[in-house]
């Protein structure tokens, strides 16, 4: 419809007093547009109220030259009606801005939106009105709104940001904004252009800007990511795939990480040869796809430095290939952030057009704009006289279209943006505590922007239309969440926000590209299925961390968090849930030992160290196998001996060897595993003698085994943790060896069961109660188990080597780890603890699966590295042993 006749028609209908209706809804974009269809359908009273005058959200106002979208369109669509899926095909594999725009529009027309919408009609105040239990708002145009449901559908980027560069008053020449582009279009043909700022917007328009204009200068202060779209037809595999199985196609979408029906990756960068990450890349690099790239490389492209790093280089060197001028090319070359963790870009002759003779890049990091002057920019090391400058500076994101907009107050006269003064504080992304009724599309705390956002809009506008008639039918008028649930969902994004790289880059992710806006990382980065289940699981749990109050003093409040859980932890167990295996104690010790010993071949053993070497070394009876894991730096390094988890019953000196090889690069020491024996073959106190026969015949062997002579350090994993605890007593009251320092993770120490965490955590954590009361039984007769060679807190802990004590909140054994660890302190023991909130018996052995188990280990490293004497950082020596170097490179930042 054209917009004067919209225009025309949103005013003469201007009501009066104040339109009722159920429910209001701000922006006509994606959004805007699935809600009012399915709000209607749900038989809500609706009006969607847009500033614009036409429905297309940012598709309406970012109209500058080569706007095209990121996503391939063919993912970029509504899926909600089969039908309309099949009435559309996109002309190209990333559809240009009019086309996203005619689809929008089509889209409109096809269910008669166009009816509920108010264009050209800005919110300039929404207010909670406690008494009518509704949302009172004030427009720039025609009636106010009375309305039960307020709901943001403003979208993400829609709010740019102001350039902060003084005098652009000043300048005599034309300005633009990417962000608000004239709808007639701009004629640059012959002029001297400037444009400002590197990301999306201006890398998609530079090209084109290049093409007409007589000369063209980009201001860059950061450079960016950049890889060809490639554009044309939708790929060939596609669109089989798409076309083989539509709805198949849909819903693997709906379950993936990012939106985009991809696998995920399983196989770790360092698994892979040097030539098998290049042909990787250069599949990625031809397949023009951000998702792909993001996600389909190796399994740790995006929670890990290292595995970064090496797309980082890849990518380097074609922007060295593509840019003629080395010293253009040095300056288009990101270096400040991990690829992934800003927005990377796509576009079409983006590098090559550095190459034209009428382009210059002005290398903001060397000299500054000092200002805007009447006829150009001037720099701290020049003046550029342009006619026109075009500024591709950004969008206050995410939170900037909800509280920037307009004065939003909640209960109690609560003001949105105090209650954001410190960051956005929601639940599920979705909705805010002290803000009845009132709902965000793809808000800050949900996968939005990290997402196809087709997906994600449709997944919100789902879940939350569902819930209105659900509340309706069940008679409720308000919703809100509660102070828990919300505090638990921050917590819960600040988990998340530990799995990926992003919190390690200044974006707009992270608020650091607006001036004084405060910094921490706004999408959730657990992933779109994660959090499509999460959300099902806050329904099926009664409405859990919601309070629903109705007429007549009616209420329902299921108060609570919905993930405690770490987020890699959730999925691990969700896993094993679906796995449906039966219970280790009911396999023997044979059949545990074949299950553990299949369990641990699929994974892989770990990074590269230095030499791997094994031996046997003479136990109280016999010999015992070890197995040494030598640091790829020079030696001789300090000797840590550990002892593996597995209940005294499973395991090996193999059997913990990710954790070791970890905590090998991560210290810079040597760990010598020890395989003691097991019951129920060898009962109690053999595995306590055997652990403590091996640290002695260790540390009067260290030099032999290439290690440091002087104290050896001891550490071990539950049944392991419980002997390098027990070895510190009777190296204590046996007269040695001298030990530096003991590190317990999630140890065995007592044989008391009542303590809280043996019921709280009893089942659901592959540690349960009964296992543990099978690996005691088959270790220890009751009578034995007071004696502290296995129950440690039950011996004397004073006078024992400083200790580092690690526990998991959802461990049967925690409680009694703390008890140790507070039982030495008391006694005068140097301890530190880690409770690792969030985190399961298993966290810090699941090395490259439990992703935030990295910090704990972090930590770990630290201490024996304290308890060894050595300075806090080490170098690792073993980058280049898979072919990639990364000099200098710390251990701090590879624990990020
Ligand atoms: O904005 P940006 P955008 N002086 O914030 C620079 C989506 N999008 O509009 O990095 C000098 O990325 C700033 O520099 P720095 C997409 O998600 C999608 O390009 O802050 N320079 C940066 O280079 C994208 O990520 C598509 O140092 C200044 C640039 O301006 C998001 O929108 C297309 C400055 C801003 O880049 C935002 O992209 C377009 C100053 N004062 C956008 N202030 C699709 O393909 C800022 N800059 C779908």
């Amino acid at each position: 419809m054209p917009e004067a006749m919209v225009a025309a028609r949103a005013s003469d209908t201007a009501p009066k007093s104040a339109q009722q209706v159920d429910v209001a809804v701000v922006g006509a974009g994606f959004a805007g547009l699935y809600l009012l269809h399915r709000l209607r359908k749900a038989g809500f009273s609706t009006v969607a109220l847009e500033e614009a005058g036409d429905v297309g959200g940012t598709w309406y106002w970012n109209r500058y030259p080569g706007a095209r979208c990121d996503i391939q369109t063919i993912d970029y669509s509504y899926t909600f009606d089969p039908e309309l899926d099949t009435a559309w095909t996109w002309s190209e594999k990333y559809a240009t801005q009019p086309e996203i725009l005619r689809y929008l529009g089509f889209v409109a027309d096809r269910y008669d939106l166009r009816r509920d919408i108010r264009f050209k009609t800005k919110v300039t105040e929404a207010r909670w009105d406690e008494a009518a239990e509704r949302w009172q708002l004030t427009t720039d145009n025609g009636a106010p709104v009375s309305c039960r449901h307020y709901i943001m559908a403003t979208g993400c980027l829609s709010a740019p940001k102001p350039p902060e560069i003084d005098g652009v008053k000043d300048f005599k020449g034309k300005v633009y904004f990417t962000g608000r582009w004239p709808h007639e279009g701009v004629d640059l043909a012959g002029k001297r252009v400037a444009v400002i700022g590197t990301g999306s917007s201006a890398i998609q328009s530079i090209p084109l800007i290049a093409e007409q204009a007589a000369h063209l200068t980009v201001f860059q202060r950061t450079p960016n990511f950049a890889l060809p779209a490639g554009n044309g037809p939708a790929p060939e595999d596609r669109r089989t795939f798409f076309e083989s199985d539509r709805a198949a196609y849909r819903e693997q979408a709906r379950q993936s990480m990012a939106g985009v029906p991809y696998p995920q990756q399983t196989v770790v960068s360092w698994q892979l040869s040097d030539a098998e990450r290049r042909e990787r890349f250069e599949r990625a690099w031809a397949a023009g796809d951000l998702v792909h790239i993001l996600t389909q490389l190796w399994a740790d492209q995006a929670v890990d430095v290292d595995g970064n790093k090496i797309v980082q280089d890849l990518i380097r060197e074609k922007i060295r290939a593509a840019v003629r001028d080395p010293e253009t090319a040095a300056a288009l070359t990101p270096h400040d952030h991990p690829f992934g963790a800003k927005r990377p870009c796509l576009d079409t002759n983006y590098y090559a057009t550095y190459n034209r003779p009428n382009v210059t890049l002005v290398n903001l990091r060397q000299e500054p704009i000092k200002t805007i002057t009447a006829s150009g920019i001037s720099t701290n090391g020049r003046n550029v006289d342009v006619d026109v400058i075009v500024f591709a500076t950004g969008f206050d994101a995410m939170t900037g279209a909800i509280r920037a907009v307009h004065p939003i107050t909640g209960r109690g006269g609560k003001s949105l943006t105090d209650v954001w003064a410190h960051g956005p504080q929601t639940y599920l992304g979705l909705t805010v505590e002290g803000f009845p009724n009132f709902f965000m599309i793809t808000g800050p705390g949900s996968p939005s922007v990290l997402s196809n956002m087709a997906v994600s809009i449709e997944q919100h506008v789902d879940w939350v239309v569902d819930r209105l008639k659900a509340l309706r039918d069940a008679g409720f008028t308000t919703i809100e969440p509660t102070e828990m649930a919300q505090a638990g969902w921050n917590r819960h994004m600040a988990d998340c926000s530990m799995l990926t790289l992003h919190r390690l880059a200044n974006t707009w992710y992270t608020g650091a590209n607006v001036p004084g806006k405060v910094h921490g990382l706004m999408p959730y980065t657990g992933g779109v299925g994660p959090y499509r289940s999460i959300c099902d699981e806050v329904t099926s749990r009664g409405m859990l961390g919601f309070k629903l109050t109705g007429p007549g003093g009616a209420a329902q409040c299921n108060d609570g968090e919905v993930v405690r859980l770490q987020p890699d932890v959730r999925l691990v167990l969700n896993l094993l849930a679906t796995l449906n295996l039966p219970p280790i104690e009911s396999m023997g010790a044979a059949g545990a030992r074949a299950f553990v010993g299949e369990f641990n071949k699929g994974r892989p053993a770990g990074r590269l160290i230095g030499d791997i070497v094994d031996g046997t070394l003479p136990g109280a009876d016999g010999p015992l196998p070890y197995r040494v894991f030598k640091p790829a730096t020079p030696g001789p390094h300090p000797v840590v001996v550990y002892f593996h988890g597995g209940g005294w019953v499973l395991g090996d000196e193999q059997s913990d060897e990710p954790f070791c090889r970890d905590m090998v690069r991560r210290t810079g020491m040597m760990f010598v595993s020890v395989g003691y024996r097991h019951a129920p073959e060898h009962r109690f106190p053999t595995a306590a003698e055997d652990g403590y026969a091996a640290t002695r015949w260790i540390a009067e062997h260290a030099t032999e085994l290439g290690g440091k002579p002087g104290p050896v350090l001891v550490a071990g994993w539950s049944a392991g943790g419980n002997i390098a605890a027990v070895t510190c007593q009777l190296a204590r009251d046996r007269g040695g060896p001298e030990i530096a320092g003991q590190l317990l993770i999630c140890p065995v120490t007592d044989c008391t069961f009542d303590r809280p965490s043996y019921n709280d955590n009893a089942t659901g954590y592959f540690l349960t109660r009964s296992l543990m009361y099978w690996f005691w039984d088959l270790y220890c007769s009751p009578a034995d188990r007071t004696d502290p060679r296995v129950s440690p807190l039950r011996g004397k802990v004073d006078k024992l080597p400083r200790a580092f004590v690690a526990t998991c909140e959802f461990d049967p054994l925690r409680d009694e780890g703390v008890a140790y660890a507070e039982a030495m302190a008391a006694a005068g023991v140097p301890v530190e603890q880690l409770k690792a909130h969030g985190h399961f018996h298993s966290s810090f052995t699941m090395v490259d699966v439990v992703i935030t188990g990295v910090a704990g280990r972090v930590q770990m490293a630290e201490a024996l590295r304290r308890f060894a004497g050595l300075p806090p950082e080490v170098s690792r020596g073993d980058d280049h042993s898979q072919g990639h170097t990364s000099p200098g490179h710390k251990i701090a930042a590879a624990a990020s």
